[in-house]
């Protein structure tokens, strides 16, 4: 009987391979933070040897990652866009757990309870990030442990990010799925507040169909679209589509450059490891032997699955010129008299593309990537309105 073990992505692998159980959760990318989920937490052997189980893990599964075909995930796990309305109250399965961490922001008028449940390394994650923060929405922050997702265990879909949303007044908690829905649905609230979100989320129906590869999938297909009600205007037909069509650029085509970058060589790979070692204050959750092996094993894995993914999405001979050509197309289609694609302020598009790359922010590939194209002014502008909330300004509470 063959055996087929599941097809991790890289930036599971990374979460998996830096994910000490339930403890402290080292973080990978930029912010330093302290996991205090509520769930018992392991023992200390047993968190010792789940390290180095999943550490000769990730090379296995890497390495089958490499072999194996592409697409060949379950439904849930294949690029499904799903959108539930949970009410938790009637949820015998949803765990109390305390968020991992809180950050504020001065949109507190809106009287949105939100929660994200997410992997702090992952792009889509740091798309839904930056649309919050640009707006000024606080929001808390569940990080759920990749190995085992029990944080997940209410959900029937199991990627990250899921934002889980209740209005003021209300009782009802409703599960957003997909980083663009989970956009699209919140930005469609902030043009029109007079329809509260039950009403918008009527308008994103997941719908099933077949893909190229055989597969039922689930798909909210208007995802990229926005709900205007009584304030669409039709003037802003073309300057809407093309928000739309980049953003869909970012989920597609952007973010799939982003891996095979950052772990190009194995010297890369090591220096990304260093640098989630860093951030993540490694040196305090693992013992050096721990912290060694997840960032040799962490790199090696992650040089294979680089080398896959490379060729599952056809990049270039060297992948950092797949890298400087998709920046270059997206700062070519900015021009030189725009600050943002959005204007003056950055729009859906320039979000996406912010977020996702700003996941890479402290590898080497993103100071290789400054110096070689002109992305830098825009990358740090947008940084600069999502940092100190520009977007707040847009909402007229
Ligand atoms: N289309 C989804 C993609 C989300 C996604 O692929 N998330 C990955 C992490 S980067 C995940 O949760 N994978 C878990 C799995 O496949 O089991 C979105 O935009 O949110």
């Amino acid at each position: 009987m063959a055996i087929r073990l599941r097809v991790f992505n890289s930036f599971q692998i990374v979460n998996l391979l830096t994910h000490k159980g339930n403890q402290k959760c080292p973080i990978i990318f930029q912010q330093r933070w302290s996991s205090v989920l509520n769930a018992s937490p392991p023992k200390k052997q047993f968190g010792r040897k789940l390290m180095l189980g999943l550490a000769a893990a990730g090379v296995g599964v890497g390495i089958y990652s490499y072999l194996s075909k592409p697409g060949q995930e379950s439904k849930y796990r294949s690029g499904v866009a799903l959108t539930e309305i949970t009410d938790f109250t009637r949820n015998d399965n949803i765990m109390d757990i305390k968020p991992s961490r809180e950050v504020s922001g001065p949109a507190t008028g809106l009287g949105l309870n939100l929660t994200l449940y997410q992997y702090q390394t992952c792009p889509f994650c740091c798309k839904v990030r930056s649309f919050l923060e640009f707006y000024g929405v606080p929001y808390k922050v569940i990080e759920v442990n990749p190995v085992m997702r029990q944080q997940l265990k209410f959900s029937k879909y199991k990627k990250v990010p899921i934002l889980i949303a209740q209005e003021k007044d209300s009782s009802k908690k409703h599960q957003l799925n997909d980083s663009s829905v989970i956009i699209s649905i919140l930005g469609s609230m902030f043009v029109d507040f007079s329809s509260g979100m039950e009403t918008i989320l009527k308008y994103y129906v997941p719908m099933s169909y077949t893909n190229e590869d055989g597969k039922t999938v689930e798909e909210v297909m208007n995802k990229y679209f926005l709900m205007f009600g009584d304030n669409y205007k039709h003037k802003n037909d073309d300057y809407l589509k093309k928000e739309r069509q980049w953003r869909k650029w970012a989920d597609n085509e952007f973010v799939h450059v982003l891996s095979p970058n950052i772990y190009r060589t194995f010297d890369e790979a090591l220096q990304a490891f260093n640098y989630f070692s860093e951030v993540g204050e490694w040196e305090k959750n693992f013992s050096t032997i721990e912290r060694l092996i997840v960032i040799y094993v962490g790199a090696t894995a992650m040089y294979f699955v680089g080398k896959r993914l490379k060729k599952k999405h056809a990049l270039k001979e060297d992948v950092r010129q797949s890298l400087y050509d998709a920046c270059k197309k997206w700062m070519k289609e900015i021009g030189s008299k725009k600050k943002f694609m959005g204007g003056e302020l950055p729009n859906l598009a320039d979000l996406a593309v912010y977020g996702m790359l700003s996941s890479i922010e402290g590898c080497s590939t993103f100071q290789d990537l400054l110096a070689n194209t002109n992305i830098s002014p825009w990358y740090y502008n947008v940084k600069e309105a999502v940092n100190n909330h520009y977007g707040y300004q847009k909402l007229k509470i």
